[in-house]
């Protein structure tokens, strides 16, 4: 299975859990109950190992690999440091991380374990997996994100990220475990540089600007109708028309690994956050017609 799935921190905040230390009123139901609709989608499927692909773990010489069992820690945001610091305890399927790490490399990308127990664990990577599963109770797979978009251009980048899906796929169908696959990234991301003084006050929520809004549902419908091929031919123009966060390359990444699916994936919401276009969708390979 598999997901989009953005991680504005904004999200967390608006959850009021416990290991954030910052409270909010809430905020940004449209899309938190949106989360909620995809949980509930998962709720009846049993799944090992969740693998997610962040933009904000940026790597610029290759695509790395979480390579220890467990981390611990306190996460701040950068920017929002007043939202998102969580407190993170997190379990890593080291063995599936590097069996994919070891297909991708026989397929010729560049590669690397991150062996090193200190290590911080990225914003993107805990709010997706918060707002997907919150018990925590299942292992995680990281993947960095290459920012060969900005090194080379886009088309090196899906080039890089289909090879990694399929090598992701090839490790996961190995290893026998059941997967859950998320692509932790906005869509549309030009943004407010201002923050309301009340960071939750949704009278100031809106999408930046109308070409953001028509991209994001060019976007979104070819995912509802199937459309697979032509979503990801047409991510390049998309990413530099609105700045998208596709630029990452987890949703190419995404597709390649669920095979690129002709099947309709399910869109629990669409909403903004300070101004970012974000959509939370479903593919179940259990729509897939046989
Ligand atoms: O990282 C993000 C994001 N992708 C979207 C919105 C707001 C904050 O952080
Ligand atoms: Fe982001």
């Amino acid at each position: 299975m598999g997901a989009l799935a953005p991680h504005p921190p904004h999200l967390v905040y608006a959850e009021n859990p416990p290991q954030n230390e910052a409270t909010s009123e809430g905020g940004w139901e449209e899309l938190r109950w949106g989360y909620e609709r995809l949980r509930n989608s998962l709720s009846d499927r049993d799944y090992d190992v969740i693998i997610v692909h962040t933009p904000h773990w940026a790597t610029f010489i290759g695509t790395h690999f979480l390579g220890v069992d467990k981390f611990k820690s306190l996460s701040v945001d950068p920017i929002f440091p007043n939202l998102f610091r969580y407190n993170y305890d997190l379990k890593v399927d080291v063995e599936l991380s590097k069996a994919i790490h070891d297909n991708a490399a026989d397929s010729g990308l560049l590669v690397k374990m991150m062996e090193n127990p200190d290590f911080r664990i990225d914003y993107g990577t805990i709010t997706s997996c918060h707002l997907v599963n919150p018990t925590w109770d299942k292992p995680i797979v990281c993947i960095s994100s290459n920012r060969s978009k900005f090194y080379f251009n886009s088309e090196v980048m899906q080039a890089n990220m289909i090879k990694l899906g399929e090598a992701t796929r090839k490790a996961v169908e190995a290893s026998g475990k059941k997967a859950l696959l998320l692509s932790s990234n906005s869509l549309s991301h030009r943004h407010f540089t201002v923050e309301p003084e009340v960071p939750e006050d949704m009278s100031q929520e809106h999408v930046t600007n109308h070409n953001q809004y028509l991209w994001d549902m060019k976007m979104i419908n070819l995912m509802r109708e199937g459309k697979s091929r032509q979503l990801i031919d047409l991510l390049p123009d998309f990413t530099e028309q609105t700045m998208a966060e596709t630029e990452a390359g987890c949703l190419t990444w995404l597709i390649s690994a669920l095979g690129f699916p002709d099947y309709e994936a399910v869109v629990h919401a669409y909403g903004t956050v300070i101004g970012t276009g974000n959509a939370i969708v479903g593919w179940d390979p259990r729509q897939a017609k046989v």
